[in-house]
């Protein structure tokens, strides 16, 4: 019988990780899901192992002692980790750069990169050890494409897509998986994060066109974990099909192109 695969999500507790924990629930994966809301990851669990064996871990990605503690608190039921999804992550904010809020920009540098190599750090080397292992970073399509007031969650995002090559070349002769997966406009929480729970700002978002689903994204994210040993999807960038670009963000409103600019 083949054993059934251990993964471990970063921000299962909304959106896309949510959405993925449940495909990968429903898809005979093991799972860790992790964030900081322990109320929904204790829900979630209740619900997903109904299908599957689930522990969950509560921290935040930016506590680089707090990662590495509830990490390595996982008993050897749950190791080894077959495959990390690097998914937790935010945008805070939307300014021009002269005006931005500094604590917003520490927000993001801390929790879409630091976060990532924190969690990462304490994964990678038990999958060297076992010349084996996927890793699947959440980028954007901020991560591809600058945008208007977005300069730092692009920044953010391009430090993702560079972090996540550089692993596929690093961890390449240890047999290790390294996909990203850039989403344009998926409709979650992010909007309500970035802007601050103002929700009539967040929901104007996706007015007038139909963004992408979380479930879009964790299909894409199935899609790669089951490939073929010898298959790997290394970059995937998916938008809703009203968008054409991160910069303009043409989102079709009848037959007319809107900018949120
Ligand atoms: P959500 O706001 O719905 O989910 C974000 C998740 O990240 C939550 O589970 C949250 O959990 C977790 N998270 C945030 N901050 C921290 C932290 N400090 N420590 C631990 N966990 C944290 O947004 P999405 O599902 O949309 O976002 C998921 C990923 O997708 C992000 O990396 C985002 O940048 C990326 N993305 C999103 C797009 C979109 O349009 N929505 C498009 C492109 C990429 P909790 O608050 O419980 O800790
Ligand atoms: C989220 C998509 O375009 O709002 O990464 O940055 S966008």
């Amino acid at each position: 019988m083949t054993k059934q695969r251990i993964a471990l999500i970063t921000g299962a507790t909304s959106g896309i990780g949510e959405a993925t924990a449940r495909l990968l629930a429903q898809n005979s994966f093991n799972l860790i899901l992790c964030g900081r809301r322990k109320d929904r990851l204790d829900r979630l669990q209740q619900e997903l192992q109904k299908l599957t064996k689930v522990t969950t871990l509560s921290f935040d990605v930016r506590e680089k002692e707090n990662v590495a503690n509830a990490i390595q608190s996982l008993d050897d039921t749950w190791k080894p980790i077959d495959v990390l999804i690097n998914n937790a992550g935010n945008a805070h904010g939307l300014a021009p750069i002269q005006s931005g809020d500094v604590a917003d920009w520490d927000a993001m540098i801390d929790i879409n990169v630091k976060g990532l190599l924190y969690v990462s750090h304490e994964i990678l080397p038990e999958m060297v050890k076992n010349n084996s292992g996927h890793i699947i970073n959440i980028g954007s399509i901020a991560g591809k494409e600058t945008y208007p007031n977005g300069n730092v969650y692009c920044a953010s995002k391009f430090a993702v897509d560079a972090i996540t090559k550089g692993m596929r070349m690093d961890l390449n002769a240890h047999g290790i998986k390294v996909t990203a997966i850039h989403p344009g406009l998926v409709e979650t929480e992010f909007s309500k994060v970035r802007f601050k729970g103002d929700e009539e700002r967040a929901n104007a978002v996706y007015k007038g066109y139909q963004p992408l689903n979380p479930e879009d994204i964790a299909d894409l994210i199935l899609f790669a974990l089951t490939r073929p040993a010898h298959v790997v999807v290394a970059d995937l960038v998916v938008f809703p099909t009203a968008q054409a670009s991160s910069r303009s963000e043409e989102r079709r409103v009848g037959k007319e192109c809107r900018s949120r600019w």
